[in-house]
């Protein structure tokens, strides 16, 4: 009898751990939202960026691994990080962005940001852009930034301009 009971338990918290990996498995819940672009002009050199805030409202971690637009020629994720001359540089996060369970993060001014290289129309104030962005974990979502003119200082430069015009000098 005490033998059933034993075997009786075992079955019922391996139905609670299958539960549980079931919950699990319906991992992180991505939204995003407040998404903006700076105003840019066309052509194969122009550099705007691209904010948004992302918010994971399920139990697990994910990573924005890309962005995608019909609007630009090229989509990078940046982050700006402190030199050890002091300046600020933004450079390629190929390792994407994390978002943890249950919070917020968001692409701002001197922080995380989309970068993105070559317009064929110029971006007006007003003007919408479509992004789709893709995730380690959870499926694609696409969200429309609008183009506005907001505070936070111009872009730093990439430490590859710098090297090109190191290379310029001899
Ligand atoms: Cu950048």
């Amino acid at each position: 009898m005490h033998r059933v009971l034993g075997r009786w338990a075992g079955g019922t918290v391996l139905a609670l751990l299958l539960a549980v990996r079931i919950a699990a498995a319906q991992g992180p819940v991505i939204q995003a939202g407040d998404a903006w672009i700076r105003p840019a002009p066309a052509g194969k050199t122009s550099t705007s960026a691209a904010y948004f805030t992302l918010r994971n409202t399920g139990p697990l971690e994910d990573t924005l691994l890309t962005v995608a637009t019909e609007a630009a020629g090229a989509v990078e994720l940046h982050e700006v990080v402190r030199m050890p001359d002091g300046m600020m540089r933004m450079q390629p996060r190929a390792q994407g962005i994390p978002i943890p369970p249950r919070s917020e993060v968001q692409l701002k001014p001197g922080g995380y940001h989309v970068m993105l290289i070559g317009f064929k129309k110029r971006i007006r104030p007003g003007a919408r852009i479509t992004l789709t962005l893709r995730f380690a974990k959870s499926g694609p979502v696409t969200v429309t930034a609008i183009a506005a003119q907001r505070a936070g200082g111009n872009l730093p430069s990439l430490p590859e301009q710098s090297g090109k015009a190191r290379g310029a000098k001899k």
